[in-house]
């Protein structure tokens, strides 16, 4: 579909106004922020932990629209969050609110124009303010929806953890919902990569019908409603990754996603260059054992570059390689969630989200060039 058609579709038909009634101001306050780091990725990584900083410190956490950067566009684009994701799981954990319904039915209430106040940990480059809005994403994503800052606080020393030391009491005195109704951060309040702890809350992001749909009609035309087994593999193989990765070659610390296979504490090992790029010769062998342990038909491919569709057919003749017909992260990635098993990019934060997403429904996932420490002790 054509970026600017789908940009139409999303922002006009999926998104239903909520009643005006329906909107209770919180006593608590709201946390307003930009994902203004990285890709969709990084954006859901920092998600977890703004989720958990706003439920700590018991504000209403306003769902901000994500930032995507189209090719042909010259600026960011931001894309409503229900776009992709259900919110009542999310209210199941903790107070959400959309950020189209905050503008619309409760800033004007409690953050009226010209009296708004934006936090950051510090002041950006030289200067001495939170230069909330210079450059992209942060001016566009603040302009989509009005906003200017007329205030700024920097708020260091305090962290986002609420549970750690006293920064949630901090929060809570230094800058309660009396003094500032709304927190509005320049960036995510959350750690890339997720805590470990907030890994758990990846249960609570559920894809939206619209999502959803079209990953199901794409499997069911493929196996006439049958559902054979398919393995799914995430290639992250474009040229930013291959340049991201050339760090490797003088570091063998966690670096990006890692932590998702070597461990937070790195228990279960270095950091290597297969793991990062994997080689030809370790997608093969890797997908042979897999092919022949699940013994699947299909092999669905997702990639921000190469797809290797031609020399994994020729190599895996019985197998059929397919892929999604238009370049679609968000249902590459729901597709991924559906497969029998996957293998995943241990340092792509993007493969990330689909081995949390997995996880959270008990389905097993491998990373391209690892061995988790305990199959290699029983195969010892
Ligand atoms: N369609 C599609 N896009 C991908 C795929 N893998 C990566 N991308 C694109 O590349 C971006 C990678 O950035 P990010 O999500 O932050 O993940 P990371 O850089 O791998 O940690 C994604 O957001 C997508 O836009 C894929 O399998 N399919
Ligand atoms: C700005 O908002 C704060 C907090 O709600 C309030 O105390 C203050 O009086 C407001 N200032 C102006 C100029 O409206
Ligand atoms: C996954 O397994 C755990 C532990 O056995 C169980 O509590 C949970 O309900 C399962 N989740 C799903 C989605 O099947
Ligand atoms: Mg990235």
């Amino acid at each position: 579909m054509n970026f600017l058609v789908f940009l139409f579709f999303s922002i006009t038909l999926i998104y239903k106004n909520a009643d005006a009634k329906d909107m209770n101001i919180d006593p608590n306050g709201y946390i307003v922020f930009c994902p203004c780091m990285g890709r969709f990725g990084n954006q859901m990584d920092q998600f977890l932990g703004a989720l958990a900083f706003a439920k700590g410190i018991e504000r209403t956490l306003v769902l901000p629209h994500l930032v995507e950067y189209p090719d042909r566009f010259s600026s960011s684009v931001q894309i409503p969050f229900q776009t992709y994701f259900k919110v009542e799981p999310l209210n199941e954990y903790t107070k959400v609110v959309l950020m189209d319904d905050f503008m619309k039915y409760i800033a004007p209430k409690v953050w009226p124009k010209g009296n708004r106040t934006v936090f950051c940990y510090m002041g950006r480059g030289d200067s001495k303010d939170c230069s909330a809005k210079d450059g992209n994403p942060f001016g566009p994503y603040w302009n989509n929806f009005g906003i200017d800052f007329d205030n700024d606080v920097f708020y260091g020393p305090l962290g986002y953890d609420p549970t750690f030391g006293n920064h949630k009491v901090g929060w809570m005195t230094k800058y309660s919902p009396e003094k500032y109704p709304v927190l509005a951060f320049t960036g995510a309040p959350g750690a890339f990569p997720v805590l470990e702890k907030h890994v758990f809350l990846q249960k609570y992001l559920k894809w939206s019908d619209f999502i959803d749909s079209k990953a199901e009609e794409f499997i069911n035309k493929l196996t006439g409603g049958s559902h054979e087994k398919f393995i799914g593999i995430h290639l992250r193989n474009g040229v930013d990754f291959k340049r991201a990765c050339e760090h490797v070659k003088t570091s063998k610390s966690n670096f990006f996603a890692s932590p998702q296979c070597l461990g937070y504490h790195q228990e279960n090992g270095e950091m290597t260059e297969e793991l990062c790029y994997p080689s030809e010769k370790t997608i093969f062998k890797q997908l042979d054992k897999v092919l022949k342990k699940y013994d699947a038909q299909y092999v669905f491919i997702a990639t921000d570059a190469e797809d290797m569709l031609v020399k994994l057919s020729k190599k895996f003749k019985h197998v059929k390689f397919i892929k999604y017909p238009e370049n679609n992260p968000h249902v590459d990635i729901c597709i991924l969630g559906k497969a029998d098993h996957t293998i995943v990019n241990c340092v792509s934060s993007f493969s990330a989200f689909i081995k949390r997403q997995r996880d959270s429904e008990n389905k097993t996932t491998e990373f391209w060039g690892f061995k988790a420490k305990k199959k290699i002790e029983q195969e010892l």
